[in-house]
């Protein structure tokens, strides 16, 4: 049967992506920080104004903090670049950043000259570099001067400029330097800075780092970052501006490119003029889809091999003392960051995660913090630094069982065994020893935490209320979770059949779901839920997202209770919390009301730059809405037998009625291409990258077939409805 629905492709049709309107696009230059646009390679990162008798770059080097291993500091602005050009007037202004190739862009023409300026951050020569040109020769002139957020010494060499300081909390040492390079004209340097005189083509080169070692073994203590920043720059100042944009371009497309959106075609407006309009009531599917890409490229911005984990706000900070300390939050914010990762085809992006959560393990489990201590496993506060530093308000016991389902969902989307059996499945199996330790059995004979939290609130609602609960929902769908993963794990591996049976038990002893009083999934063990409560977080909905204990084909009471929870929160909070319910309707296949909360996210928290506010500025309200749009076109965490099911546009909006998304990745290993028409599938193509049985589910149908790696399956669309 299998065969006749589906027509296997001789060669995979991997049809480029088709990207459309991929601009964020002004008419002025910033006037403020959150006009700015943001450029990033993962650890060094810009912010743009694009200025005309100013430009300003502000910029971030990711390990820049006050905080220790013993406690959590704030993430620090780095410094800043201007560029000075008294006298130019602009005319036909345009600011872009262009995310089809990761570049911003800044063009106008002052008396009758046309001059451009392009600015990216490479990952592969580990630079940002900024080329200005003028169409007439001799025609850019101006100082260019690099200055340091805290006290470093300033010093100016020929055509370089350093800033080299150590930070007074925690003796961190830290150094920028930029190099700037002319065509035409000459550089005249003096104590505040490089002068251009008459050049017709500039290039500044940025590079910033810090004595910050990733590796708790050596205390992060490492190396003053002189020599290494120097070594940066002369390897980089020695390629062409054309070659370096070329590395950059490759090798940011080879990630970037690999989805593609289309949900409409874009107005011919500026992105303000756009977001006012949305704000109006117009509608703008384009906008959409430029928003579920901007995610994307935040992502690759703020978190490649071998950089720290996006923070609170990514990499981009401008204040001494930013909100939550941007750093990492863990009831919600640093896993809301990795949510996008693996179903928009970035896993390479979530490996910092992985390498910070290892290292962050160690510390806890070293700390001599009395509420830290375990017999087995680790836990953690709510708030920790990139050493593992935490910020004591508040103990998280189930933050580190969470973030450990990103290990499984590594495995789940990749299928690498290595990586499953060498830091996967040891991290589930450590973390799980911590339950197996910590639960107690409650008087029916349930397994239950003792003092558990819904974050962020009591059960009367208080905000804040730290006072332990026994059996709190949200603790028990996380173990949950976590039990559930590492038995998967060890079936996977076929290894501990022992201790697999044994958590199993444990697993179905554990409390579960309840539903209370007026029909909603209760968030305490005693139904005291109030209908009235707004609170932001969604705690007690993590069975249906990020967990899969709850769907609306497994288990459909519970998932019509959750609805009703959902529902009594409201659409209203803040930007995360807005983001996290379009994931949770789309879990439930209520397209159009995740579709109603891209809508109070548009009006309520996207800011100027795109960048969406909690407030304020919050970076995982914009990771969190690209995975609620992967969420709505494909889903993959319902198992059959040992096989995910690909349910295909399970909660597609009326608002979209045409589209088109290619690339979107399924567990199981699988890259689908979707087309639809008047709101029905038309087109549907799975490639299998690991050989697994694939079953495809659509409307309520599915169908199953064995698939050969590599190969590229066409699905008939007419075979799939009822
Ligand atoms: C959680 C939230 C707050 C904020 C902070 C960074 O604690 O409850 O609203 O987002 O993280």
């Amino acid at each position: 049967m299998a065969l006749s629905l589906i027509l296997i492709c001789s060669v995979w049709i991997n049809a480029k992506p088709t990207n459309t309107d991929l601009k964020l696009r002004y008419i002025q230059p910033a006037s403020k920080w959150l006009e700015a646009l943001p450029i990033g390679n993962g650890s060094l990162g810009g912010m743009i104004f694009g200025g005309v008798e100013q430009e300003h770059i502000q910029f971030n080097e990711e390990s820049l903090i006050t905080g220790t291993t013993q406690t959590v500091g704030y993430y620090q602005p780095f410094g800043d670049v201007y560029l000075d050009f008294p006298g130019l007037k602009a005319e036909s202004y345009t600011r872009e950043l262009d995310l089809n190739e990761g570049i911003h862009q800044v063009s106008f023409s002052s008396n009758g000259v046309n001059y451009q300026r392009e600015c990216f951050a490479s990952y592969p020569d580990k630079v940002i570099v900024l080329h200005l040109t003028a169409s007439e020769k001799g025609m850019i002139s101006g100082k260019i001067r690099l200055t340091d957020a805290h006290q470093a010494a300033i010093s100016v060499s020929g055509n370089k400029i350093t800033a080299s300081g150590k930070l007074a909390e925690n003796q961190m040492e830290y150094e920028s330097q930029i190099q700037v390079l002319n065509k035409g004209g000459k550089l005249i340097s003096d104590t505040s800075g490089i002068e251009v005189q008459g050049a017709t083509e500039v290039t500044v080169f940025l590079v910033a780092g810090t004595s910050f070692l990733n590796d708790h073994r050596k205390d992060f203590k490492g190396e003053h970052p002189h020599a290494a920043m120097t070594k940066r720059l002369e390897e980089a100042t020695v390629k062409s501006f054309k070659q370096l944009r070329k590395n950059h371009v490759a090798d940011y497309q080879e990630l970037f490119n690999r989805v593609s959106l289309n949900l409409g075609i874009a107005p011919n407006q500026s992105t303000i003029e756009r977001l006012n309009a949305n704000k109006q009531g117009a509608k703008d599917p384009a906008l959409e889809a430029l928003l579920f890409q901007y995610g994307r490229y935040l992502l690759i911005s703020s978190s490649r091999p071998g950089s720290l984990p996006a923070n609170l706000q990514g990499i981009w900070n401008y204040e001494i003392k930013p909100a939550w300390y941007s750093q990492y939050t863990t009831n919600i914010n640093i896993e809301m960051n990795y949510w996008p990762a693996e179903p928009t085809a970035l896993s390479e992006c979530h490996m910092p995660l992985f390498d910070w959560m290892e290292n962050f393990a160690a510390v806890q489990k070293k700390s001599t913090d009395p509420k830290l201590q375990t017999k087995r496993g680790w836990i953690c506060y709510s708030t920790n630094n990139i050493m593992g530093g935490p910020s004591t308000w508040g103990i998280h016991r189930p933050g580190s069982a969470w973030l450990s389902q990103h290990f499984w969902e590594h495995y789940a989307f990749t299928g690498d065994k290595q990586f499953l059996k060498t830091r996967a499945y040891p991290m589930l199996k450590d973390v799980s020893g911590y339950w197996e330790d910590h639960l107690i059995e409650s008087k029916d004979g349930k397994l239950i935490t003792p003092d558990g939290w819904s974050p962020e609130h009591g059960p009367d609602g208080t905000e804040g209320d730290r006072t332990p609960y026994p059996g709190v929902s949200y603790d028990q769908q996380i173990v949950y979770d976590l039990f559930s993963n590492c038995i998967e794990a060890s079936e996977v591996l076929d290894e501990d059949k022992e201790f697999r049976n044994y958590l199993k038990a444990k697993r179905d002893s554990l409390l579960g779901p309840q539903i209370g009083k007026w029909g909603q999934l209760q968030e305490w063990m005693e139904d005291v839920d109030d209908p009235n409560n707004k609170h932001r977080h969604n705690s007690h909905l993590f069975a249906v997202h990020p967990g899969r204990q709850i769907t609306p084909l497994t288990t459909p009471d519970w998932a019509k209770a959750a609805m009703v929870s959902l529902n009594a929160r409201g659409d209203v909070s803040t930007g995360w919390s807005t983001a996290w319910k379009m994931n949770l309707f789309a879990r439930l296949g209520q397209g159009n009301r995740s579709y109603d909360l891209i809508r109070q996210l548009f009006r309520q928290c996207i800011v100027e730059n795109l960048f969406d506010t909690h407030p304020p500025f919050q970076m995982d309200g914009n990771f969190g809405y690209t995975a609620g749009i992967a969420e709505m076109l494909l889903q993959s965490h319902i198992k059959e037998g040992n096989h995910y099911i690909l349910q295909l546009l399970p909660a597609l909006p009326d608002a979209w009625k045409d589209g088109e998304v290619k690339g979107l990745r399924a567990r199981g290993g699988f890259v689908v291409d979707m087309k639809w028409a008047n709101g029905k599938l038309v087109e549907c193509k799975v490639k299998s990258l690991l050989g697994n049985e694939l079953k495809v589910n659509y409307h309520g149908k599915t169908i199953t077939m064995n698939t050969i790696a590599g190969k590229g399956y066409q699905i008939d669309p007419t075979k799939l409805t009822l």
